[in-house]
């Protein structure tokens, strides 16, 4: 899948450097026409003591990963990146990072091009149902410490449907075929860098709250009927809330409520009825 793009249409990481005013995301951008994933670049390199903020773009991945050993089908024209990150926080936090993740895809998006986009909780962002961007974050722990994250991002931006294979050109979307034209994605990467970036010093800062009530705002899911599939159970009911560590409030039938960490959502169905 390499080697098509003219090389006027690849990715210029300096451009993006010129429009960058981030204090820590993106300070050093390394730009490959091709990995077999991101994240697992990024790992490495992250193994090697390196600063945060340090993101590493790929043209296309030969392997690109989504969660639990799923498969991220990643050709040219697609925006795939992983950042870097070392947040002093507990591993039990670290889904913090996805979520903030999210929210500053949904942002960017609705900013820079009026969409609508909604997350689905934890870690996919749609537009009219049709899954536009993936998260995955990924860590290593050391002595009960997060040593290192990678919040790594699969964003369809310049591609076709026809080009992802039978079974997600129905579950899929991209940004050029929302709009019905290309975008540059050197503009994408870094107003996405600059909303994660504000996001992050929240974080630092101790103001996860606020990156919460964007994500309420922001999010278009709470109130859904979810049908959600834990490595245990499996649960159905209303989507009320995030807590304060990011975990998902699910109202059952019954009333009652339950905390999910993490999971698979199968289906949301907008109701109208209140969730409370
Ligand atoms: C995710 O996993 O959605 C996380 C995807 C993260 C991808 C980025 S790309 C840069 C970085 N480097 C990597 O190697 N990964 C990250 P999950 O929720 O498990 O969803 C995976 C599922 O999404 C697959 O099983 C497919 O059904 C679907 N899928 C695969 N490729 C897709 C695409 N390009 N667009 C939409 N859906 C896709």
């Amino acid at each position: 899948m390499t080697g098509v793009m003219p090389e006027k249409e690849r990715i210029s990481s300096s451009k993006v450097r010129e429009c960058l005013h981030t204090k820590i995301l993106g300070r050093s951008i390394l730009y490959f026409r091709t990995l077999t994933s991101t994240n697992h670049f990024a790992k490495l390199l992250a193994a090697r003591n390196v600063r945060e903020g340090i993101a590493v773009v790929a043209e296309t991945q030969s392997r690109g990963k989504g969660r639990l050993g799923r498969k991220w089908v990643s050709p040219e024209g697609g925006l795939w990146f992983s950042i870097i990150l070392r947040p002093p926080m507990r591993p039990r936090d670290a889904a913090k990072l996805t979520l903030l993740g999210s929210v500053a895809v949904a942002k960017t998006i609705s900013e820079l091009y009026e969409l609508k986009a909604e997350i689905k909780w934890p870690n996919d962002i749609l537009i009219n149902q049709r899954k536009l961007c993936g998260i995955l974050t990924e860590g290593e722990i050391r002595e009960e410490k997060l040593r290192f994250a990678v919040a790594g991002f699969g964003l369809n931006a310049n591609f076709s449907l026809e080009i992802l294979p039978k079974h997600l050109r129905e579950l899929a979307t991209t940004l050029s075929e929302q709009l019905g034209k290309k975008i540059s994605r050197e503009i994408l990467l870094c107003n996405l860098l600059q909303n994660a970036d504000e996001y992050y010093e929240m974080l630092s800062d101790g103001k996860f709250e606020t990156i919460l009530n964007d994500w309420r705002r922001l999010s278009g899911f709470l109130g859904s009927y979810v049908e959600i599939a834990g490595c245990r159970e499996k649960i159905e009911g209303w989507a009320v809330d995030l807590d304060n560590d990011g975990a998902l409030i699910v109202r059952l039938e019954d009333q009652t409520t339950r905390r999910v960490i993490s999971g698979e959502v199968t289906r949301i169905v907008q109701v109208k009825r209140p969730a409370h």
